[in-house]
C-alpha cells in the first residue's frame, strides 16, 4: 500500500493527490502538521518537506518526481502524450514552473510589484492555452497537474482576478469538471472558510 505523507495546504502534494485521484490508486494518507513537524519525516526527506510517498518501505520525496513516478507504475489512464516531443514539451513546462511559482509567493509575501508580475506570469500560461486545450497539450496530463494548484490557489485565497485570461479561465472550467480537480477546490475552500 502506498502511503502519501500530506498537507492539504501544500499546493506540492495537491499534485500528488491530483494524481492519486486520477489514476484511481490505492492509498494511505498520512498528514503532518508542518508547524510541529514529526523529526521522523526528515529519514524520510532530509529536506524535511511534504509530498513524501512510500510504498514497502521504499520512500520518494519531490513532487514532479512523484508524478513522473506514479505515471510510470500506473500507467493508466496516461497523464503524458504518447508522442515523445509532446510529452518532452509538458515536462519543460514542469521543469519551468519557478518561472510561475516565483512571481506567486512574491505575490503571497506582498512585494512590491508582486501583481503585475503575477499577472504577467498568468498571462503567458494564456498564452499557451489559447493554442492548445490543455498546458500538457491537446488532453490533461502532468503539465496541468503542475500548475493548477497555484492557479487555483491564486483565485481562491489570494484574490487574483481572472477575467483578464479568457483562455485561463476556460481551462479552469475544464478542469474543474474533474473530479480529482473538484476534490482539490473543496480542500482550498475548506482552509478559505
Ligand atoms: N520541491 C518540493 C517542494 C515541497 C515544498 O516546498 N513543500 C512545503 C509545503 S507546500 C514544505 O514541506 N515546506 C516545509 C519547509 O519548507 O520546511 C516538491 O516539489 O515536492
Amino acid at each position: 500500500m502506498l502511503t502519501l505523507y500530506d498537507a492539504p495546504r501544500c499546493p506540492y502534494c495537491a499534485r500528488v493527490r491530483i494524481v492519486l485521484a486520477e489514476k484511481d490508486i490505492p492509498h494511505e494518507t498520512l498528514v503532518i502538521d508542518l508547524a510541529n513537524r514529526p523529526a521522523w519525516l526528515y529519514e524520510k526527506n532530509p529536506s524535511g518537506k511534504v509530498p513524501v510517498v512510500e510504498e514497502d518501505g521504499w520512500v520518494l520525496p519531490e513532487s514532479a518526481v512523484i508524478a513522473e513516478y506514479l505515471e510510470e507504475r500506473y500507467p493508466e489512464p496516461p497523464l503524458l502524450p504518447a508522442d515523445p516531443g509532446e510529452r518532452a514539451v509538458a515536462r519543460l513546462l514542469v521543469f519551468r514552473h519557478e518561472d510561475f511559482s516565483d512571481p506567486y509567493y512574491a505575490l503571497r509575501r506582498k512585494e512590491a510589484d508582486a501583481a503585475e508580475a503575477f499577472d504577467e506570469a498568468v498571462g503567458v500560461l494564456d498564452a499557451m492555452l489559447e493554442q492548445v486545450p490543455y498546458l500538457t497539450g491537446r488532453a490533461f496530463g502532468l503539465a496541468d497537474v503542475g500548475y493548477v494548484p497555484w492557479v487555483l490557489r491564486a483565485r481562491e485565497l489570494m484574490g487574483v482576478s481572472l477575467d483578464p485570461f479568457p483562455a485561463v479561465r476556460g481551462w479552469l472550467d475544464r478542469l474543474e469538471g474533474r473530479p480529482s480537480i473538484a476534490a482539490e477546490l473543496e480542500v482550498v475552500g475548506a482552509f478559505a472558510r
